[in-house]
C-alpha cells in the first residue's frame, strides 16, 4: 500500500507521519514538501520530495493521499493525486463547502465515506471536537440552537507562528511587568487575539463562518441555529470550546453524560465528570491528543424548560483535529491495524 503526504515537513504533516506507523505499519511512503529536503522524526530521517514532481509524466501512481497544504497548493495537487488513483483526504479548505465531497467526522458521519468515494474534506480543527460532542447528544435530544467561542492554539497558525510564539513566551514575558507592559500587540504571547483573518461583509471571520457552515453540513442541518466567535490564545497546542447548546427535548444531565461517556455511542469522545470537569483545561489534550475532551457540562441558568446546557469541549488542533481524523476517514477505505485509529 502506498501512502503520500503533501505538507509532510508541517506540524500536521508530521502528526500524519507518526499515525500512519500505527494504522497501516507495512505502507510505503512517499513524503512531499515545497522542495527536496531531508526529515528526521523520532530519531528517524526521511527523504522528502518536492510535490511539483507529482506533476512529470512519469510520477508514479498509489493508493492513499494525505494533503495538508494551503488552498492554492491544495487545487493544484488534488486533482493531479485522484487521476495518479488515489484517495484523496484534503485538509485544507479548499473542497469543504463542494456537495460532491462529504466533509467527515470520523464518529459522526464517517460512515459516508465507501469506495465509490474517492476524495474527502476534512472539516477544521475547531469543527471536529465539537461534532463529536454535539452529535450524539442531538440524536438523544435533537439540537435547536449551537453558540460557540473558541480559544485556539498557536499551533493552528502553523511552525512559524508556534516558534515565534515560544520563542516570545521565553523573552517576552520576562519583559512584561504586571500590567502587561511593554504592550506588543504583534505576538500571542500573554495576549488574545481575535482570529479575524478574511472577516467579510457579516463581521464575521472565515474562521467563525468555517465552523456554522461547516457544522451544518456535517450534522446535515442546513437551518440550524448556530453562530461562533473565534480567537486565539497564548497556548501552544489545544483547542478550548465554551458552547452554549439549546436541545429540541428537555435533557437529564446524568442521561448527558453516560451517552458522552459510552464510545458506542460517542466514539472518540472522554468525558470528564462534574460540573468544573475537573479542571477542563487545553492541555488536557496532551495526555488525549486524539480523543475530544468534554466537561464543564452545566444547566444554563437562564432556561426553563431545562433544554439548555454550557458545557467545554477541548481537542488537540493538531491530532484530532486534523491528522487523526483525516487517518481514521481514510480507515473506511483502508482498515487500520490499530482499533483505536478505526472510524465506525
Ligand atoms: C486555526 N483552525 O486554528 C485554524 C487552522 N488550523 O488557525
Amino acid at each position: 500500500m502506498r501512502i503520500c503526504i503533501l505538507g509532510a515537513t508541517g506540524l500536521v504533516g508530521r502528526e500524519t507521519i507518526t499515525l500512519i506507523a500505527r494504522a497501516w505499519p507495512g505502507a510505503t511512503l512517499a513524503l512531499f514538501a515545497s522542495r527536496d529536503q531531508e526529515l528526521t522524526l523520532d530519531g528517524k530521517s526521511y527523504e522528502v520530495l518536492g510535490a511539483s514532481r507529482l506533476e512529470a509524466q512519469d510520477a508514479p501512481r498509489g493508493d492513499l493521499a494525505f494533503v495538508a497544504l494551503d488552498d492554492d497548493h491544495s487545487k493544484r495537487y488534488v486533482p493531479r493525486l485522484v487521476e495518479l488513483g488515489y484517495r484523496v483526504i484534503d485538509k485544507s479548505n479548499t473542497y469543504r463547502a463542494d456537495p460532491k465531497v462529504p466533509l467527515v467526522v470520523a464518529g459522526v458521519n464517517s460512515s459516508i465515506v465507501d469506495d465509490s468515494v474517492r476524495l474527502v474534506a476534512n472539516p477544521n480543527c475547531t469543527t471536529i471536537p465539537l461534532m463529536l460532542a454535539l452529535s450524539p447528544l442531538r440524536r438523544e435530544f435533537g439540537l435547536s440552537e449551537v453558540t460557540v467561542s473558541t480559544y485556539q492554539a498557536v499551533s493552528g497558525a502553523g511552525i512559524a507562528a508556534l516558534d515565534a510564539f515560544l520563542a516570545d513566551a521565553r523573552d517576552g514575558f520576562q519583559a512584561l511587568d504586571r500590567l502587561g507592559l511593554p504592550f506588543k500587540a504583534s505576538g500571542y504571547a500573554g495576549n488574545t487575539v481575535p482570529h479575524n483573518g478574511g472577516t467579510d461583509e457579516s463581521g464575521f471571520s472565515s474562521e467563525e463562518r468555517k465552523l456554522i457552515f461547516e457544522s451544518r453540513k456535517i450534522l446535515s442541518t442546513p437551518e440550524l441555529d448556530i453562530s461562533a466567535q473565534c480567537c486565539r490564545v497564548g497556548v501552544a497546542v489545544g483547542h478550548y470550546e465554551n458552547a452554549w447548546v439549546t436541545f429540541d427535548r428537555p435533557v437529564d444531565l446524568e442521561r448527558v453524560a453516560s451517552i458522552l461517556s459510552d464510545p458506542a455511542r460517542s466514539p472518540f469522545v472522554k468525558h470528564l465528570p462534574g460540573a468544573a470537569g475537573e479542571g477542563l483545561s487545553a492541555l488536557h489534550c496532551v495526555q488525549d491528543r486524539d480523543l475530544a475532551l468534554v466537561g464543564r457540562i452545566r444547566p444554563d441558568h437562564r432556561d426553563r424548560d431545562r433544554k439548555s446546557v454550557c458545557l467545554t469541549v477541548v481537542g488537540d488542533n493538531l491530532r484530532l483535529g486534523a491528522a487523526a481524523n483525516a487517518v481514521r476517514a481514510a480507515t473506511r477505505w483502508f482498515p487500520s491495524a490499530d482499533r483505536d485509529l478505526q472510524a465506525p
